[in-house]
């Protein structure tokens, strides 16, 4: 599962006002600071204009899918890219903020329709984290906007109309005279 992701097998394009979000957590704010440069990078490679980017800061990753949730409902953004560093501390509290950030990131996708992409680190040192944000082992920030643009394509390139959508609604059966008089008594 370590290493790079697969090359995309193409970039999709946004075009330059459809509006993308980064949510990072300020916890390990250096090494945060990484992703969030690489997932800015990332999105203004795919053809999103630099005003149509917006950074939202959160106090940790814990509260990353509150935020986006937030986000995603305003109808703002084709895309959200969440972003943190988790590292092992000597407690197993940060299993617990990195479980959580993954669960609530993954249902705030599902429950809204918006890609909500996942680029945390979760490491067991420093130099694990930041390897990841940049270094060697490449960086989950601009791996996750990518993500989310490939998503938001994904999407728009599929809406299909709804059976129930567009269709007169059925006529009521007309009354007969004799019906209507009946009716009235
Ligand atoms: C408390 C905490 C701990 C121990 N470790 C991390 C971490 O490695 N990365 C991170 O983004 N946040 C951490 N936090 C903070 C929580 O995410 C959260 O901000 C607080 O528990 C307050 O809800």
């Amino acid at each position: 599962m370590a290493g790079r992701p697969p090359a995309p097998r193409f970039r999709p394009r946004s075009s330059p006002n459809i509006r993308f979000s980064v949510v990072a957590a300020r916890f390990n704010e250096p090494i945060v600071k990484k992703l969030v440069d690489g997932a800015v990078a990332a999105f203004t490679a795919g053809g999103v204009g630099a005003g149509a980017i917006d950074v939202h800061w959160v106090p940790g990753s814990f509260e990353l899918p509150l935020a986006a949730h937030h986000l995603a409902i305003s109808g703002r953004y084709a895309g959200i890219a969440c972003v943190g560093v988790v590292i092992r501390g000597e407690t197993p509290h940060f299993e617990h903020v990195a479980r959580e950030a993954a669960a609530g990131i993954r249902s705030v996708a599902l429950a809204t329709g918006i890609p909500v992409t996942f680029g945390l680190i979760t490491a067991l040192t420093e130099e694990q984290a930041w390897a990841r944000a940049g270094g060697d082992v490449g960086n989950r920030g601009a791996e996750a906007a990518d993500a989310a643009l490939e998503m938001a394509h994904f999407l728009s390139a599929r809406t299909f109309p709804r059976p129930d959508r567009g269709r007169r609604p059925a006529r009521r059966p007309r009354r007969s005279r004799a019906d209507a008089r009946d009716h009235k008594r």
